[in-house]
């Protein structure tokens, strides 16, 4: 088993010719660890290696030919703006090559490096950082889930998120290639594709899950599943509710982070609770630091965890406690039964919109970079189906929110515009001159 201890079905596993569907096209196991392989063949040796990430066999392709060879592949937000993609070029060091799923070949065992992907994530303030995800970490979280999901070669698994981040890539795309369960991905995680799709085990962000239940016959034919995933952000109690009214299922909610990956899960066969994201994984231990009525920041523990961002060894060391606990930043409190609840983060200034995590400093930093914007302070409003929408509070002559809002786009990818913008005539400070984030006017 070459890539071990990663891929463990693709080996031996199915030889269904519909293992694998990626937006309409499908192919079977022995096709994709051909297309792995000749992927394998091209980039054997190289440091890391870049893949426009879209929802295609081609990032599949590319992904599993980056375990074969060993070499850690760096996934590109495919709408990523020139600023952002350069920016993950020149810090990963990365080379992009281009994947051809026609082309096959054989690959020979290369001696696997530890790290398997690079994600790029960002911070309260600055560009976003390389988190290395090594072999044994992803391992070792896709077997937790699936024995707290039950998940297996039986299952069939749908969803449509995006193949850059952990959810849809490592959870989404790796899972099911270590389990064997088939998989089925939507193209893009809508109502209707999901209702399609007949899978046993589905897996959403909220906002994915609210879009469901208000289309209430989409929702209804996923009665016939067998599980249906929530996570990377907080699932509203009323679409936990609706979620169990129209199809039958309370949802399993689960958390995690890119540099942890998921620490805390529902179990298929225990109690699922709204506002609950259920308790610890085998492995994962969990601590609130100085709680106050129970709730704190919640720190974690285990063999999941990241192997450290690259290149950044002092953000690496300051994400840790000094007795060696990573520091989520979320706000949360742990019950006697050692469910977990999040309710909150410490910062506001990273912000979750559609399960995307967001930098304000990174968003302000591409406002400032306009030469009509003096001042710039980014938020996360609340929002309905999003969960948090971003808003953007400006002091600047001369421009228009959508020319500020298309020069955001210009830079960054799409998920990152601002939605709305205000224009101020000076931001709220405090009398050290600082700006007060929690003074700015109602959006
Ligand atoms: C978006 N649009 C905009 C703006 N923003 N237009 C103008 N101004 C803006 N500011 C456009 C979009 O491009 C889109 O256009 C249309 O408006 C609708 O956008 P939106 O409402 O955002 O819907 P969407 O594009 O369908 O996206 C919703 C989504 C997406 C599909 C739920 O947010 C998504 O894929 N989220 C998943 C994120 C994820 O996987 N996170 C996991 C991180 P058009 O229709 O033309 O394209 S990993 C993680 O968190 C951990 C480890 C964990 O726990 O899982
Ligand atoms: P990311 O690095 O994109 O995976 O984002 C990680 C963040 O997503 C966490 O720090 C949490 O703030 C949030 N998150 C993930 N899953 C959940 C969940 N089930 N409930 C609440 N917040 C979540």
């Amino acid at each position: 088993m070459p890539d071990a201890p990663v891929l463990t079905a693709l080996y031996g596993g199915t030889d269904r010719a519909d293992a694998i569907t990626v937006d309409g096209r499908t192919c079977s196991y022995e096709e994709l660890l051909g297309a792995a392989g000749a992927v394998a063949r091209r980039v054997a040796g190289v440091k890391a290696f870049a893949v426009e990430a879209t929802a295609s066999l081609e990032t599949v392709a590319a992904v599993v030919g980056g375990l074969l060879a060993g070499v850690p592949v760096v996934p590109l937000a495919p709408d990523a703006g020139p600023d952002e993609r350069e920016h993950v070029l020149r810090d990963s060091g990365a080379e992009v090559l281009p994947v051809d799923f026609r082309e096959r070949a054989d690959f020979a065992a290369a001696p696997a490096g530890e790290a398997a992907l690079v994600l790029y994530t960002s911070g309260t303030t600055g560009p976003p950082k390389g988190v290395v995800l090594s072999r044994a970490a992803i391992a070792a979280d896709l077997d937790a889930l699936a024995d707290a999901w039950q998940w297996t070669a039986a299952d069939t698994l749908v969803h449509g998120l995006p193949l850059f981040h952990v959810h849809g890539l490592v959870l989404g795309v790796l899972g099911a290639l270590r389990t064997g369960s088939r998989l089925v991905h939507t193209g893009r995680p809508t109502p209707q594709a999901y209702a399609a799709a007949g899978g046993s085990l589905y897996f959403g962000v909220p906002t994915v899950w609210h879009r469901v239940v208000r289309d209430e016959a989409a929702a209804r034919a996923l009665s016939g599943a067998r599980l249906l995933v929530s996570g990377s952000a907080p699932l509203p109690a009323p679409v936990f509710h609706s979620l169990r009214a129209l199809t039958g299922h309370e949802p399993v909610e689960r958390y995690g982070m890119t540099e942890t990956l998921i620490t805390v899960s529902a179990r298929a066969s225990g109690e699922r609770r709204p506002g609950a994201v259920g308790s610890a994984l085998p492995g994962i231990g969990t601590r609130i630091a100085h709680p106050a009525d129970g709730i704190g920041e919640l720190q974690v523990q285990g063999s999941t965890l990241f192997d450290g961002y690259l290149g950044r060894p002092e953000a690496t060391a300051a994400s840790y406690t000094d007795d060696g606990w990573f520091r989520t930043g979320d706000i949360a409190a742990i019950d006697p039964d050692g469910t977990h609840r999040i309710v909150g983060r410490a910062s506001t200034d990273l912000i979750k919109s559609g399960g995307y995590r967001i930098g304000a400093g990174e968003v302000e930093n591409a406002l400032l970079a306009h030469p009509a914007v003096r001042e710039a302070a980014v938020v996360g409003a609340p929002h309905a189906d999003l969960g948090q929408e971003i808003v953007a509070y400006v002091v600047a002559d001369g421009v228009s929110a959508a020319e500020l809002t298309d020069f955001v786009a210009a830079r960054l990818s799409v998920h990152k515009r601002p939605r709305r913008v205000r224009f101020l005539s000076e931001l709220p400070r405090n009398a050290m001159g600082k700006p007060q984030k929690r003074l700015l006017p109602p959006v």
